[in-house]
């Protein structure tokens, strides 16, 4: 995975570069397409492009040239063409890049018109005055230059995008704020957020109200912000403490489903719709969505067709409603009927606990109450195994016994079904750390991956092959190791990962924690074209952790996974019979 985004990064940067020289849209454009796609794409770009070039030229996105330099970088480890921009602009120009909201349009502007070509030239060319004397730069650019400069003294190199367990927490909290607020009919996040990335850039805040001050007093005066960018009638951001921006929206409830719309995006998906609504003689806007085709009648406004809901917009557009986490751009044909994806409420079991007896903090008792209380009918408990010393793994013996008291607790608690199990190491070989006669006496394994993730994807991929092809093996846990902002994890080919999960009906898992959210939304999108069946499970370490998943569910969203391919979302009765084939010796 690492390579793709090395690629798509250094297509990101020629795309920049292009647009700063002068090169025309449709090259840079062009570049900004494949770096997107290259970001989508589930199969490692360096292998194919090394194995199967041709490949290439059947991604969305990808053409001749752009093929042609994935190969190049697939093979020499750099893009001659990348090499040749960064030559033609001063070293320190693409640095200005990086600066909050600042692109590759004011960088050119900068250059051609104050020979700025370093933050420090910046910094001083604000201040001096000589900025703000640029034709075409506006009051408001300055004044964003200046923050983005102050911005990026203070916090140097802190990352620029948030995790969505992160964030989310955050917006509620915003949310709850507003709903207070007199006045207040409808409020919620949209952006990247409701789409369900794994992380995201800002938050994005829409409320309806009947009395916008009141909304825009309760966003201002939330005890976390540090500083507030915008306040304006309709528009308010501001930063937190902890540097994440909001944007707050502030709409009349008649137009709250078009502002919903175009704030949710993805950027990609507006320009579809607003590329429908033309086709039909229509317009759509952050207002609504208007006629355009009837005669001009001189100065009336242009008709309106829909914008209280997103559904009626959809509607008029003659589209299915699309679920926010599928508005992207990944080809998908949205004049057909989207997928009924999974849901929160489908899920009935969670299959990836640990309790006291490793790293937890709840009892055995305590987490089959937790699941119990969430509604489900079974709940696994499976602790680490004698490789993972530091999660004080148990023992065989230890194992045997914690099995004896998991059978007790069931009795005890009573009303939901705990399953004996183990979360197994793969060691770095794809050995597992148990004997297959210990594992036969499981009722469920989760095997996965905690050490050697910087191995290569060659031999990640033998290890996790492995794991998946084992008879007694159920679930493949967190299959890469990423850890959000922490590590890569490994880089397996997930394609020959999928198509034997699929044939041995090994279940590969999306863990919840928003730190790993592993399998990724593009790994999912692998695994449901190939057929396979997904686990998403919380790996619950303390109470807590049970709420992380909605993350989860929202990463299976992004993959187009549908509840019958989920094996959470099976009765009992179906469960018990999946797991109860990898254990056909027993029964
Ligand atoms: P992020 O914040 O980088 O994780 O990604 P988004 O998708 O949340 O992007 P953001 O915050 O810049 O804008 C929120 C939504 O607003 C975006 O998904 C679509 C809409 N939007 C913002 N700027 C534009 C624009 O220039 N053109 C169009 N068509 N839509 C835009
Ligand atoms: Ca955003
Ligand atoms: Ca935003
Ligand atoms: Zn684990």
């Amino acid at each position: 995975m690492s390579t793709n985004h090395e690629i798509a990064s250094a297509f990101s940067t020629i795309a920049d570069l292009l647009e700063i020289t002068g090169a025309n849209a449709f090259k840079v454009n062009a570049y900004r397409k494949a770096m997107r796609s290259c970001e989508d794409e589930s199969r490692d770009l360096g292998r194919l492009a090394r194995e199967n070039p041709d490949e290439l030229a059947t991604i969305e996105g990808i053409g001749a040239s752009t093929k042609a330099k994935i190969i190049e970088f697939a093979t020499s480890g750099s893009m001659g063409e990348l090499e040749a921009l960064r030559s033609q602009v001063p070293p320190g120009l693409p640095v200005l890049l990086t600066l909050a909201g600042v692109g590759p349009k004011t960088v050119k502007l900068l250059w051609d018109e104050a020979k700025v070509t370093s933050i420090d030239d910046l910094r001083s060319a604000i201040a001096n005055g000589t900025v703000a004397l640029i034709p075409r730069m506006g009051a408001k650019t300055v004044a964003n230059l200046r923050e983005a400069v102050a911005a990026h003294d203070v916090a140097g190199s802190r990352p620029t995008r948030y995790r969505l367990g992160e964030a989310i927490p955050i917006a509620e909290a915003f949310l709850d704020r507003l709903r207070a607020a007199a006045g207040t009919v409808r409020a919620t996040f949209a952006g990247s957020a409701r789409r369900g990335r794994d992380t995201v850039g800002d938050l994005d805040l829409l409320v309806s109200t009947k009395d916008p001050t009141a909304a825009k007093a309760a966003f201002l005066a939330a005890p976390s912000v540090a500083k507030v960018l915008v306040q304006g009638e309709t528009k308010c951001a501001v930063q937190l403490t902890s540097g994440l921006q909001i944007d707050l929206r502030i709409v009349e409830d008649g137009a709250f489903g078009a502002a919903l719309v175009y704030f949710t995006g993805s950027k990609d998906h507006n320009v579809f719709l607003r590329e429908r609504a033309i086709e039909r003689g229509m317009r759509l806007n952050e207002y609504g969505l208007f006629r355009t085709d009837l005669p001009a009648d001189g100065d009336s406004p242009l008709p309106l067709v829909a914008a209280e809901s997103e559904a009626s917009i959809y509607a008029a557009l003659d589209l299915p409603l699309w679920p926010a986490e599928l508005r992207e751009s990944h080809g998908t044909d949205f004049t057909q009927q989207p997928p009924a994806l999974v849901a929160l409420a489908d899920i009935k079991s969670e299959l990836h606990a640990h309790t006291t007896a490793s790293d937890g903090l709840l009892t055995i008792s305590e987490l089959a109450r937790l699941a119990k209380a969430r509604g489900f009918h079974t709940i696994a408990v499976t602790d680490h195994s004698k490789a993972s010393a530091q999660a004080n793994g148990l023992s065989v013996e230890r194992l045997l016994q914690h099995i004896a008291a998991i059978r007790e607790a069931e009795a005890a608690v009573g009303g939901i079904r705990i399953l004996a199990g183990s979360e197994v190491d793969i060691l770095a070989d794809g050995r597992l750390d148990y004997d297959d006669s210990i594992l036969e006496q499981l009722d469920i394994v989760v095997a996965s991956p905690h050490t050697a993730l910087r191995q290569s994807s060659e031999a990640a991929t033998a290890r996790l092959l492995a794991a998946i092809r084992h008879p007694l093996v159920h679930v493949l846990g967190h299959p890469t190791g990423r850890i959000i902002h922490g590590r890569e994890g490994l880089a397996p080919d997930i394609a020959a990962l999928c198509a034997a999960a699929q044939e041995c009906e090994t279940a590969l898992e999306i863990n919840c924690h928003w730190m790993r959210l592993d399998l990724r939304d593009t790994h999912v999108r692998a695994a449901v074209s190939a057929g396979c069946l997904i686990a998403i499970d919380c790996d619950i370490h303390s109470a807590p952790d049970a709420d992380n998943l909605r993350y989860g569910i929202a990463t299976a969203r992004r993959g187009g996974l549908v509840a019958s391919h989920c094996v959470n979302t099976w009765d009992a009765q179906k469960l018990q019979a999946w797991l109860g084939r990898k254990r056909s010796s027993r029964s």
